[in-house]
């Protein structure tokens, strides 16, 4: 058996995104296999991996997580991304739950009628342009350093670009009155590990489709 994780899940971002940004953020490789059918849900389910009968669930250090929050807290604390002290790490928490209900909204669109869709939409740019990006920059404004929580790279940055990228893909110019987070989108795409990431061919995940939500709709009965 090889050391490196393994990621059970759907081939899309889902659940799984922020824990594919977060290995990779950490410079560490990754195994995946692919959910592709009902059966293979129900294959994992009976073997008795999956705690609460749901993916994601991510093979580490001889354990079969489930529950993102725990996975992603737990490959944040391994990789030194979660703060020096227990203050820091609940800025870190508060910073990434703020981003976590902001990429909530995204992800879920894809998944919505036509006739609420628009109206969600201008709702996360609501949300995101009045709500979480003016927090983010004022954080960065006050403290006047490179990232969020103690001057280190932590997971907060690494949640804030995936949520900031996912939110120029509703609205391109999302971030335009919000210039140090523009600096910061820069100098954060520029972490050698997440420069990669964001090279076409690696494994991060392309927006949700229609053809791609039918497939998890079937998969998972929604
Ligand atoms: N609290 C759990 C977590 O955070 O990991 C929830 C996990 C969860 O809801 N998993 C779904 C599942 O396994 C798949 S993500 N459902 C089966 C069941 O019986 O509950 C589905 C999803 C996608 C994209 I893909 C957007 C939203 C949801």
């Amino acid at each position: 058996m090889s050391g490196k994780p393994k990621l059970h899940y759907c081939n899309a971002r889902g659940r799984m995104e922020s824990i594919r940004w977060l290995l990779a953020a950490a410079g560490v490789e990754f195994e995946e296999e692919f959910i592709e059918t009902k059966e293979d849900l129900e294959k994992l389910r009976n073997d008795g991996v999956l705690l609460f009968q749901q993916v994601p669930m991510v093979e580490i250090d001889g354990m079969k997580m489930v529950q993102t929050r725990a996975i992603l807290s737990y490959i944040a604390a391994k990789y030194n991304l979660y703060g020096k002290d227990l203050k820091e790490r609940a800025w870190i928490d508060m910073y990434v739950e703020g981003t976590t209900d902001l990429m909530g909204m995204i992800m879920y669109l894809p998944f919505q009628p036509a006739d609420t869709k628009e109206k969600n939409l201008a709702l996360i740019i609501e949300r995101a342009t009045t709500r979480y990006f003016p927090v983010y920059e004022k954080a960065l404004k006050d403290h006047g350093h490179d990232y969020l929580v103690g001057n280190k790279l932590s997971w907060a940055d690494i949640h804030l670009l995936e949520a900031i990228l996912m939110t120029e893909e509703c609205k391109p110019d999302i971030l335009s009155a919000f210039p140090l987070l523009q600096a910061f989108k820069g100098r954060i795409c520029n972490v050698p590990t997440i420069k990669k990431f964001l090279q076409p061919g690696s494994q991060r995940k392309p927006p949700t489709d229609e053809k791609f939500v039918a497939v998890v709709r079937k998969i998972f009965n929604i």
